[in-house]
This record gives C-alpha cells, structure tokens and sequence, in this order.
C-alpha cells in the first residue's frame, strides 16, 4: 500500500513531468518570496505595482505557451495551469494580472495577429516591458457578449472605434489594448483590433472603491473614434470565436489558479485548528472542524484531478470548451465554499486581512462572476447535454 501526504492526497505531483515540477517550484519559490510579503498591504491600500510584471515577464511566467522566438517559454497547458495555481494561493489578483497577460493579450496576438504584430508585441510583453488589456465586456454587454454596441467603422486606410468597455483587467497602466468591436467593413461582424498606448480618442480611467480583486487594477476602456491603421487589426479571426478562443485558455487556467486559493484557505484553517484552544483542546479535535477539513480536502483534490486531465488534453490539442466550462464552474464554486468555510473556522479573526481567509473569499466572488458566470457556464453544459439553448 502507499503513504497518504494529507496536503497531497491523490498524489498530483507523481503525475507531472520533471520539467513541469521545476515550473511550479520556480513558481511557488517568487510567489511566496515577492508576492506573498506584499499582499496585504496592496489589497488594503488597492495598489497595482506594474514592476510585479517585470518581476513576473524575468521569472519567464508570462506568456508561458508561446513559442520561445517570440519571448515565451514554449511550455505546455499543464505547466502554465501549475503557475496559476502558485500565483493564486497568494493572490486571485495577481494571477489575474498574469492570465490576462498570457492567455488574452499575448495568445490572441500569437493566434490571429500578423508575423509583423506578433514581432511587435509578443517579447516585449513577455519580458513585462509592456502591459497588455483585453476588452470584451461593455457596460450593457457581460454575459452576452454578441449584444456589444462598441463599432469600427471603415476609413480610408483604417478604422474608426468607437464605444466603451467596462471591468477591464489592467486597462488603467495598460500599453497594449486587445479590443472587440463590430466592423462595418466586415458585414457587422466581430473583430479584433490591437491598440497601442497614447493614440487620440483612447483612455482607460480607474474603476474605485472594488471590494474584490483589490490587488489587481480594473478600469473602463473608453473609444471615442480612435482612428488605427489596417495593421491594427487581428486579420486571422472573426466572429465570436475570436474571445472565445482566448477566454478558453484564461478559463482553463482559472480553474487550477482558484484552487491554489483554497489550498491557501483549507491550510490556514488546519493549522488554526491545531493551534487553537477552546473547550481544554484543539479546535481540529472536535468532529465539525475535521468534516470541514476532510471535505475541503476532497473537493481541491478532485478538482486538481479534473484540471490536470484538462490540461494534457488541452497540450494534445483535444480539449471541448464545454470541459472547461466543467472545471472554471465547479472549481470556482467550490473554492468560493472552501474559502468561505475556512473564514468561519477562523472565528472572529477571520475577519482580519493579518489572516489571508476574507481576502481570498472576497476575491473568488470576482473570479466566480468573471471569464463566464458560474450560471452561465452551467447554461453553457445544459446546452451540451439537452441541445437546447436556454440564455434567451
Ligand atoms: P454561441 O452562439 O454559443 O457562439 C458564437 C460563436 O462562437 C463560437 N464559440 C466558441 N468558440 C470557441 N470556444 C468557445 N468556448 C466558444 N463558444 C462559442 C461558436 O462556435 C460560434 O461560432 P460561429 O463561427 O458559429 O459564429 O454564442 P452566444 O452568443 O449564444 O454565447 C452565449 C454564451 C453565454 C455561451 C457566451 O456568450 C459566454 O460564454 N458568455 C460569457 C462571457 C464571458 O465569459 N466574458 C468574459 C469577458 S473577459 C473576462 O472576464 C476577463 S477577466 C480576466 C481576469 O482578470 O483574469
Ligand atoms: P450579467 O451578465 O449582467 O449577469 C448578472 C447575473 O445574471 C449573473 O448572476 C448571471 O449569471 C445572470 N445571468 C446573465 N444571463 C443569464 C441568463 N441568460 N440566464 C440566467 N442568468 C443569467 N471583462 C473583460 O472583457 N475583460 C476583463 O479584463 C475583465 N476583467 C474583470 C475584472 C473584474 C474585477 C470583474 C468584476 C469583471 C471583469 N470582466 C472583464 C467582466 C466580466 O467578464 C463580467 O462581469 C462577466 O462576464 C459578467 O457580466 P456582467 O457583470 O455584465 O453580469
């Protein structure tokens, strides 16, 4: 028979490739070390530090699936999962900075964007020289994309944009702005164009006082008849395909990131339960925290199970985005759960930022709504399974 490791319990590790366990540890090693001492203090005083990209670009955990001529790393779906993973057991934000980073700036550019903007763009944000946004949602357009009102109108060696994004990650210290608008040019269908810092018509003010994701800086996107040239549209995508693809690798690496923040809940609460006194014993020696325990335990292996699967169909090019839907939805919800059931365990310091729980909890109300609701993923799912649509 083999040993049973509590915090390892179906024993992930065995099942990842040398290289892969050396990704996650270089991972684990800057997030506990740069990352984690500085938490605190950026949640409570809602702080972006754009050198963590720089940080993060010379760790080479940016752009970790994109060919290393063009800055990557050229690693596979699992090893940019098992840095989400790190990032987020300190931070959802963080890897939020470094997701939409990776999976919706540089992977549309990589996918859909010409040799000349893949040149342009790929190293410079792979080293964190440059930060890149990605605007989909719009004001009166969240779950329903299609509905976006922001256009491109055809102008003599270009295009006119115009319109507004809303909740966009990073937007406010952004260099690079990947949007989606309607082209006229294009019989009303939706393109995607890249937009550089600084051109007339272009701002991304702050959106204040977020009680989540408070590490991660969010702001609008406003398009007031930005005029770009041919080369700044992405010519190899239409259609809604287009986000899609990228929100599929974003999804895709939420789901391990959400557990590295449950992990960081369910160990805090272990270790508080040993090391609190009521009643003459420990905390973890009465039934209902060990229940707790036992179940947290169980639904982050699981969930880890159902990412790594994922993830190496998604490296052999053979993952449906209805997988994902599967483990972005289930992983969240129930990281969400843990996070909330450690912030109780926690008793009246749970509570406090000094203990990490409510911060994380906080987070994964954002990270459960963002990248597809976890209703809309399950809309998504029963489409798959009765062939009946159910969003309208
Ligand atoms: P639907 O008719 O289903 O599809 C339209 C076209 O898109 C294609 N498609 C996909 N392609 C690739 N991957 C996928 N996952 C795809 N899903 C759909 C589809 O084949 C079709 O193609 P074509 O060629 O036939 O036109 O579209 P719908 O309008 O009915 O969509 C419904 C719904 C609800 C599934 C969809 O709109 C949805 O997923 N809504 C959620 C919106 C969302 O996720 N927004 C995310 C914004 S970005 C963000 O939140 C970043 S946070 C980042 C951070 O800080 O970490
Ligand atoms: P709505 O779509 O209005 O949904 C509200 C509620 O209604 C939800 O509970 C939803 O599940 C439910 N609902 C919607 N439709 C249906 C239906 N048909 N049936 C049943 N229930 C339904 N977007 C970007 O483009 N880029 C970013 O970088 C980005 N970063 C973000 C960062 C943060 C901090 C946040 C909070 C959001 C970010 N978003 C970003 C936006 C995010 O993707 C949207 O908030 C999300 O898609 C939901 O859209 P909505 O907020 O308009 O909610």
């Amino acid at each position: 028979l083999g040993a049973f490791d509590w915090a390892d319990p179906l024993r992930l590790d065995d099942q990842l490739t040398e290289d892969e366990r050396m990704i996650a540890a270089s991972a684990r090693a800057y997030a506990q070390e740069k990352l984690q001492p500085r938490v605190t203090a950026a949640f409570a005083d809602e702080h972006t530090d754009p050198e963590i990209f720089r940080e993060m670009g010379e760790m080479g955990l940016l752009g970790i699936t994109v060919p290393e001529e063009y800055g990557g790393l050229g690693a596979g779906y699992v090893s940019y999962g098992l840095v989400a993973r790190e990032v987020e057991r300190v931070d959802s934000g963080y890897r939020s900075m470094m997701s939409v980073q990776s999976s919706l700036v540089m992977y549309p550019i990589y996918a859909y964007g010409s040799e000349e903007q893949r040149k342009k763009y790929l190293p410079k944000l792979a080293s964190g020289e440059w930060i890149g946004c990605f605007g989909l949602t719009e004001p009166d357009a969240g779950s329903d994309p299609a509905g976006m009102k922001t256009r491109a109108e055809k102008t003599d060696g270009g295009y006119r944009i115009t319109g507004t994004k809303m909740w966009i990650s990073n937007a406010p210290i952004a260099d690079v702005f990947v949007v989606w608008a309607k082209s006229d040019a294009h019989d009303g269908r939706i393109r995607g164009f890249v937009l550089d810092k600084g051109l007339k018509g272009l701002s991304a003010p702050k959106i204040e006082n977020k009680a989540s994701l408070r590490a991660s800086i969010t702001g609008e996107i406003v398009l007031d008849g930005v005029e770009v040239g041919e080369d700044a549209l992405l010519p190899h995508v239409q259609g809604l395909k287009g986000p899609f693809g990228c929100l599929n690798r974003a999804r895709y690496g939420i789901s391990w990131g959400v557990i590295g923040a449950a992990e960081c809940c369910w160990h805090a609460a272990r270790q508080y339960g040993l090391d609190r006194q009521q009643f003459n014993r420990p905390l973890a020696q009465t039934q209902l925290f060990q229940k707790k325990l036992a179940d947290m335990q169980t639904e982050i292996a699981l969930g880890l199970q159902a990412s790594l699967r994922v993830g190496r169909l998604m490296d052999e090019a053979a993952a449906a985005p209805e997988m994902i839907s599967i483990i972005k939805r289930n992983n969240c919800g129930k990281a969400l759960d843990i996070a909330r059931m450690a912030r109780d365990m926690h008793g009246g310091n749970g509570i406090s930022l000094e203990f990490q729980v409510i911060r994380h909890m906080v987070n994964l109300e954002t990270v459960n709504t963002y990248e597809g609701t976890h209703d809309v993923h399950a809309l998504i799912l029963g489409r798959a399974q009765t062939g009946l649509q159910a969003f309208f």
